[in-house]
């Protein structure tokens, strides 16, 4: 298909761009780390989302190319920042795939050292559903992870079907509890239920929790009340360019 060819092209010519959503630390309001996201400014049919092309990437074949584009761009990315005097947590998001991708985890070391970036400043965002594969290739690179000290987070938790005690096994520092919750917490009391019980599982776990797709100041009133430890969503920042971001960051602190 086109929108095939005219990916690969994007990746070969880095025609791709990544944008950045802050996360905020909820007591302090401030920065905490910027999550890398993938866009794709097609020339003709105009931004397509991740959501679209990355499942197309995962099908035929592309999901290694495209996955290593976002690591070394994120990387040098989180280099340019803090040249420019601006330090936080950089986070990516690693697809099904590449959790089996067997040199994953080089990839990602080799970035970080060419760019000179501690692996405990990066996260890297692994879906809830994809966490709980216990397929020995995805176990063994949240091992190998953990082991390179990158800190390892459980992306739109609550969605898929974890059991605690694996959950107690994973070397994960974090937790986001997916927008779906966030969405109904001043509006629905069973949603505002599940949150509670979420935030004191994660935080007898020692995980840190993030709340994402706050868009309301009422969600985020729950949520600190809550105890929740970082926000992230539109209520503070859509994703941005990183020239948005630098001048975001430098204006909120
Ligand atoms: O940013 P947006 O809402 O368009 O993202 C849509 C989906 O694509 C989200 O689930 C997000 O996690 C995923 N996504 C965005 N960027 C990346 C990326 O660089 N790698 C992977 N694997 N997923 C991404
Ligand atoms: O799956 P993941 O959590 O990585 O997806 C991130 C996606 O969520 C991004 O595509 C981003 O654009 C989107 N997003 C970020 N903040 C908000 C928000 O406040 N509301 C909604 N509806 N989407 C958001
Ligand atoms: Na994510
Ligand atoms: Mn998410």
């Amino acid at each position: 298909i086109e929108l095939l060819a005219e990916l690969r092209q994007a990746i070969e010519r880095d025609a791709l761009q990544l944008y950045f959503q802050p996360k905020i630390d909820a007591r302090s309001g401030q920065i905490t780390a910027a999550e890398a996201l993938l866009r794709w400014n097609h020339p003709s049919r105009g931004v397509i989302s991740p959501a679209v092309f990355i499942p197309i990437a995962e099908r035929f074949g592309l999901m290694r190319d495209l996955g290593n584009w976002v690591i070394k761009a994120a990387c040098l990315q989180a280099r340019s920042w803090r040249e420019q005097g601006l330090r936080m947590r950089l986070a990516i998001n690693l697809s099904a795939q590449q959790m089996r991708q067997a040199d994953i985890v080089e990839r990602i070391s080799t970035a970080l050292q060419e760019n000179r970036i501690q692996p405990s400043l990066l996260t890297c965002e692994i879906t809830e559903s994809v966490a709980m594969e216990d397929t020995h290739a995805t176990q063994e690179t949240f091992r190998a992870l953990g082991d390179l000290g990158v800190h390892l987070s459980i992306d739109d938790f609550g969605t898929g079907y974890s059991s605690l005690a694996y959950l107690r096994q994973l070397p994960a520092k974090e937790l986001k509890i997916d927008r779906s919750f966030v969405a109904e917490i001043d509006t629905n009391s069973s949603a505002l239920t599940m949150v509670d019980a979420i935030l004191r599982l994660a935080h007898a776990l020692n995980l840190r929790v993030v709340a994402e797709g706050v868009e309301r100041e009422s969600q985020q009133k729950w949520l600190v009340k809550l105890g929740c430890d970082e926000l992230q969503g539109y209520l503070y920042a859509r994703p941005m360019s990183s020239e948005a971001l630098l001048m975001w960051a430098h204006g909120e602190q």
